[in-house]
């Protein structure tokens, strides 16, 4: 996958500080967010459909990528360029054969077992978490947060990109980074910002700068 993939949104209107999801995504944009994924759990399908074609017109004009969560239907019908699937949802190899080859098909995973396997079956990347506490999504024994050095774990074990996912900020974004995540999915740290374009680049350049120092890290190290 040639995607980038440093700094995500994942869309929550009811964490947006009374701001629509489009106001967010415009922000985030303006502020060089690479991906938005359209989660709105809590909504009708009318809703997300409708939210979805907003973001579609949004995102295909600054040519950031599209992702709509869980929902292989909905991704199809709003022309997104892939769905982000959970344990819950359709399988990898189902949304592929309705999506397509071209499409991107991220999967959440959260140990290394789950990685390889999502992996096998044709993920294009995973988003691991919650690394951090969140306050939202609901935390159960198995989503609880699995701290930075599980997603060194998981990075270690599979190929594809990983992103973090999970009380993510811009204070904490070089951690994951220095992990060896690709890059950071935030709701709260953009969606509930007092100002979201100005958090995405703060979170841009955190990532970028941890990318960086990962890398010279490496190089010294192979040295
Ligand atoms: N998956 C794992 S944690 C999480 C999701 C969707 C919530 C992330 O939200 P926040 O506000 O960035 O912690
Ligand atoms: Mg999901």
């Amino acid at each position: 996958m040639n995607t980038p993939v440093q700094t995500y949104l994942v869309t929550q209107e009811d964490r947006s500080a009374g701001r629509s999801t489009t106001e967010i995504v415009e922000a985030a944009i303006a502020g060089g967010v690479d991906v938005v994924q359209l989660r709105e759990k809590d909504t009708t399908a009318r809703r997300r459909y409708k939210m979805g074609q907003n973001i579609r017109e949004q995102t295909a004009q600054a040519g950031v990528t599209f992702l709509v969560n869980d929902r292989v239907d909905l991704a199809a019908a709003i022309d997104a360029d892939g769905v982000h699937l959970g344990d819950e949802d359709l399988p990898v190899t189902a949304a592929r054969e309705v999506l397509g080859q071209d499409a991107i098909i991220g999967r959440s995973v959260s140990t290394p077992t789950a990685a390889q396997e999502a992996e096998r079956v044709g993920a294009d990347y995973l988003g691991v978490g919650a690394v951090y506490p969140t306050g939202t999504k609901d935390v159960t024994a198995e989503s609880a947060e699995i701290g930075p050095e599980a997603v060194t774990a998981i990075i270690e074990a599979v190929s594809i990109p990983v992103v973090g996912i999970g009380g993510i900020t811009p204070s904490n974004a070089s951690e994951v980074i220095q992990a060896g995540a690709d890059g950071v999915a935030v709701v709260s740290a953009i969606t509930s910002a007092d100002n979201p374009t100005a958090a995405t680049r703060k979170l841009q350049e955190s990532v970028n700068k941890a990318s960086i120092e990962r890398q010279i890290g490496n190089e010294e190290t192979s040295a």
